[in-house]
């Protein structure tokens, strides 16, 4: 079985957005026409509290795209976005969200970020996931959406680590390319074993 997994198509990741990724709405036609040939669709949805410990106004004297030591590692500090029930955190008005089986919500916790579908940025406390995945026999997964050097690159590199075999469609994402984060992350996907097509 396999499953199309749609990653973070949100306002606030598309052009006009508080985290604009540039193109990031270009995708979305070609989203929708994908859809019917899979045996699931899943929806992964940003969705952070006010004050979250990602936001950069969340610390004094610190500005978005910072480095900032958290317990559990090195995290980026971005500018407000996708706050829970914000227009900016509804996925982008044209992608047939009606059409997902599941619709995932990830980095609800205050204190810590969730760039992968499958664990919060502690690489341990799962999103629950891989199990809805495993317990209706998916074992292939297709990914696409934004940011494809952030979220999916950290979905698909976990989902690989997981033994599910994992295609990224890059024409069908968009980067934020931050500081040679695009070319890193298409590295560290080819390592983990992710196909790029
Ligand atoms: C994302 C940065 C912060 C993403 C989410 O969807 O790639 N990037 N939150
Ligand atoms: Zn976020």
């Amino acid at each position: 079985m396999h499953a199309l997994i749609v990653i973070d198509v949100q306002n606030d990741f598309c052009p006009g957005g508080a985290l604009a990724v540039p193109g990031g709405d270009e995708i979305v036609q070609d989203i929708n026409a994908l859809m019917s040939e899979f045996d699931a669709v899943v929806l992964t949805q940003d969705w952070h509290p006010a004050g979250h410990s990602s936001f950069a106004s969340t610390h004094d004297g610190r500005a978005p795209m910072e480095m900032i030591e958290m317990p559990y590692g090195p995290q980026v500090l971005w500018p407000d976005h996708c706050i829970q029930a914000s227009p900016g955190a509804q996925f982008h008005m044209a992608l047939e969200a009606d059409r997902a089986d599941l619709i995932l919500r990830k980095g609800f916790r205050t204190e810590i970020d969730s760039y992968s579908a499958f664990f919060e940025n502690d690489h341990r406390t799962p999103t629950g996931l891989e199990g809805y995945l495993r317990t209706r026999g998916i074992d292939r997964l297709t990914m696409v959406g934004l940011a494809l050097d952030f979220c999916v690159n950290f979905s698909a590199v976990d989902a690989a680590k997981l033994g599910f075999g994992v295609e990224v469609r890059e024409h069908l994402c968009r980067a934020i390319d931050f500081d040679g984060s695009l070319q890193a992350a298409k590295t560290g996907m080819q390592q983990a074993g992710v196909a790029l097509v």
